[in-house]
């Protein structure tokens, strides 16, 4: 696919589900993957720090398969060798990952995602060309050793009117504060824990998409 085709797609994207094995309650990767097909997710991203480049290359060519027959947008985090090497969709990079600039000499074709945890962060991503910048975290989590503190629904109102990309959002997200952030403007939502610890994960999944995608705001 092109880069193009590829962000027509990421447009259609609601909920973004992030992988976390050690935290899928005994579930593998592939399990939570299927599950999260099977609930209508149109992306995932493959988020697995500590393996190893073999590991976590053969895991990716086994999301590539799924992920390809179900038209589901595949997106490895940080290492866009993994994602080149599998025909990923896209790669998320962090802020002490390759620069934006670097990622997009080496693929032109894959879909660029910044982690920003600050309105400047955010702007300088899309200044370097990131095609989508997630805002995080929103709330505490648990799920990142995080240095940053949490940002606050808020972030989202000041930061995402800056933004000329689509952006996502992420980090203690779950469904009894998704409302807060969809208030604030957010329509592509990033979940670990609330997806991968579900006790059933692609219910859990299409019951937040179609909270997402149908949101009321509640009368004043
Ligand atoms: N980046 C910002 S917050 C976060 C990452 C990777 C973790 C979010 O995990 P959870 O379980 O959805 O809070
Ligand atoms: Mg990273």
């Amino acid at each position: 696919m092109t880069r193009e085709q590829r962000l027509a797609m990421f447009h259609g994207v609601d909920i973004y589900p992030v992988t976390c094995e050690q935290l899928s309650a005994g579930r593998s990767n592939l399990e939570v993957l299927e599950g999260v097909i099977r609930g209508g997710a149109r992306i995932i991203q493959l988020r697995e720090k500590d393996y190893s480049t073999r590991s976590l290359y053969r895991l990716a060519v086994q999301f590539r398969e799924m992920t390809a027959r179900a038209g589901v947008l595949l997106i490895i985090n940080d290492r866009i060798d993994i994602a080149m090497a599998v025909d990923a969709d896209g790669v998320h990079l962090g802020q002490d990952d390759l620069p934006i600039p670097v990622a997009r000499s080496l693929a032109p074709e894959l879909l660029i995602g910044a982690s920003t945890h600050s309105l400047e962060e955010a702007l300088r991503a899309q200044e370097e060309g990131a095609d989508y910048v997630n805002i995080g975290p929103i709330f505490p989590t648990s799920t990142k050793a995080c240095t940053t503190d949490f940002l606050g629904p808020e972030a989202i109102a000041a930061i995402s009117p800056r933004l000329r990309v689509p952006f996502t959002v992420m980090g203690g997200i779950n469904g009894s504060n998704l409302d807060q952030v969809i208030a604030r403007g957010a329509k592509r939502i990033a979940m670990v824990t609330a997806i991968t610890q579900a006790p059933n994960i692609s219910e859990t999944v299409s019951t937040l998409r179609s909270r997402i995608l149908h949101y009321q705001p509640s009368a004043p």
